[in-house]
């Protein structure tokens, strides 16, 4: 921190640095150490009680991560990435919330960051920022860099009487730090998304009694998850060249060979490559075995009916398995799950599925979730209802730019950035992972390493050259919307009610959030901006 400025028409300024950074997740863990070691001052702020970000609110029972282990972690430092062992394909969350806090001890990272506390507004006052937090801080930063998360603003479902059930309410965003134990409990689940692919199997195997209420089937493959083993440490054995296969991969995490068109192979070579995929129990298996399955609706209809028919052979009565089949949207197109035994935890004499397309819930009593076919008594109700992703936690902050004009109001009809990382009309301001940039789409531990170094570079060479402020041009944004929005409408994604579309949240501008261009040739355009002296921006 250098010495402490005032302004006469400004609140009392309490500290200054070059930035700011907004969350204590890897993104703003790494971006910490990464303008530490620059020589620019920082500090990190989150509401949270601890560093971790998704990992630390995130303990539900079964919460792991559904990119392995040896690609999510960092790449930064290579003897970090030798000395820490992961003991499983996918961690668990706890495993990753110890990496992470291992991360915090060994950078020594913990005096630059202050937790619960809120970033409440920030103002742009012609030359820098003037943030504001629940804690009473008043900084004046150069920079402003939102490490907030791609899905950290919770969502609750709209249910009338959801406040007034007297048993236990649970959000899988927010799991009690205890844990809870559903023994002895009739438990319902409202969602069917990763968070409750991953809980139902562990929450239904302790309770007495178990509904899910689905509102849209969705894809899952299974996990496959077991202790690391030999593939893992040739891996790590060749780390450097792995890593760089990573970044330049289309999802940030490598995949070997060509790929064709489905089309180009015989059905049984199809079902062997599926079979394969299935087997090998990881995201990108069906939805990455060949190049149109993501842009052509009868090419996905393959690795559909494929998964269909894994669900209708595991799953014993056949009407259920219909409600458990995904019907209406194309594998991929809303985020797929990994899981371990949910399929099969409908074979379960004590687990209902409630179809909520022919049922409907009128209301949540003290006692009960009230339907149009009666009353589901229940003890205990879980939320694992998703996210306001993307854009969520980025507008929930007062952020004002030139002019007055607020992050909110320029979103109104859905994010313009360019690039991801910047947005027009609001200088030094930089969000990792943002929409428009791959985020979500990607292995984000590649996508963060990726934002934060180039935001680094940024700033440096602002430093360098004797500026302070970089903007950029709305010219360049709309460009980068045009763009980011044609690649997108080439997919099948538009296709889903998803988060990916902002759909989930009632009221929100239906547009693809994050960029399909791919990892590569992503970082590749932004070091081309960089390369041409910042191209797009305003430099001054
Ligand atoms: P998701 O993937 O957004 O899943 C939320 C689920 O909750 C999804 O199935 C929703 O159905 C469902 N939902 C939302 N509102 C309701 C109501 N009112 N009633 C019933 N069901 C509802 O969030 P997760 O936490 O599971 O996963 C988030 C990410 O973590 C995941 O994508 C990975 O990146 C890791 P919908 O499909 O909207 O009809």
């Amino acid at each position: 921190m250098t010495d402490l400025q005032t302004k006469s028409d400004a609140p009392e300024i309490t500290a200054v640095y070059d930035a700011v950074i907004v969350g204590a997740g890897f993104a703003g863990m790494y971006m910490l150490h990464k303008l530490r070691g620059l020589g620019f001052t920082a500090r990190v702020y989150d509401t949270a009680g601890g560093v971790g970000g998704t990992w630390y609110w995130n303990r539900y029972p079964g919460a792991r991560c559904d990119v392995k282990s040896v690609d999510y972690s960092f790449s930064f430092d290579p003897e970090l990435e030798l000395e820490w062992e992961w003991s499983e394909k996918y961690s668990t969350q706890p495993e990753i919330l110890r990496y992470a806090n291992y991360v915090a001890d060994r950078y020594e990272l913990w005096p630059d960051m202050q937790f619960e506390t809120r970033i409440q507004a920030s103002k742009w006052d012609g030359s820098r920022w003037i943030v504001t937090t629940d804690q009473g801080d008043v900084i004046s930063a150069q920079h402003l860099i939102m490490a907030v998360g791609t899905l950290s603003t919770p969502k609750l479902p709209e249910v009338p009487g959801i406040n007034t059930f007297a048993g236990e309410k649970y959000q899988t965003s927010k799991w009690p730090h205890e844990g809870v134990d559903f023994t002895g409990k009739r438990v319902a689940v409202f969602g069917t998304g990763s968070s409750a692919f991953q809980s139902i199997p562990i929450i239904a195997a302790q309770a007495t009694h178990t509904t899910v209420f689905q509102r849209t089937p969705n894809f899952s493959m299974p996990a496959g998850n077991r202790p690391l083993d030999g593939s893992e440490q040739a891996i790590k054995a060749n780390y450097p060249e792995y890593r760089q296969a990573a970044r330049e991969s289309f999802f940030g995490v490598p995949i070997a060979g060509d790929r064709v068109s489905a089309f180009d192979v015989s059905e049984e070579e199809r079902n062997r490559t599926f079979q394969a995929g299935w087997d090998d129990g990881n995201l990108v298996g069906l939805i990455g075995a060949y190049n149109d399955i993501l842009f052509d609706k009868a090419a996905n209809d393959f690795a559909a009916d494929f998964i269909r028919d894994k669900i209708r052979e595991t799953v014993k009565d056949p009407g259920v398995a219909d409600i458990l089949c995904p019907f209406n949207h194309p594998v991929g197109t809303k985020r797929p799950c990994l899981d371990t035994n949910y399929y099969d935890t409908f074979n379960k004499p004590n687990v209902d599925l409630v179809d909520l397309r022919k049922t409907q819930i009128t209301e949540i009593t003290p006692t009960a979730i009230r339907t149009t076919d009666g009353d589901v008594e229940c003890d205990a109700i879980v939320f694992a209802t998703g996210f306001d992703a993307m854009t969520g936690s980025l507008v929930s902050v007062d952020v004002e730019g030139v002019g007055g004009l607020t992050l909110k109001d320029d979103w109104e009809h859905g994010p313009m950035t360019y690039l991801g990382v910047a947005v027009a009309g609001f200088p030094n301001f930089h969000t990792v992972t943002g929409p428009q940039s791959p985020s979500v789409l990607s292995n984000m531990m590649v996508s963060i390493e990726q934002h934060v170094d180039w935001i680094a570079d940024a700033m440096t060479y602002l430093r360098d050259h004797g500026l302070t402020t970089m903007e950029a041009t709305p010219e360049a944004q709309e460009a980068w919307v045009v763009h980011s929005t044609e690649l997108a409408d080439a997919t099948l994604y538009p296709m889903a009610n998803s988060w990916y579309m902002g759909a989930n949240v009632p009221g929100k501008p239906r547009v693809f959030l994050p960029y399909i261009g791919g990892c590569g040739p992503y970082r590749d355009k932004c070091n081309e901006v960089a390369a041409n002296d910042y191209e797009g921006f305003k430099l001054s």
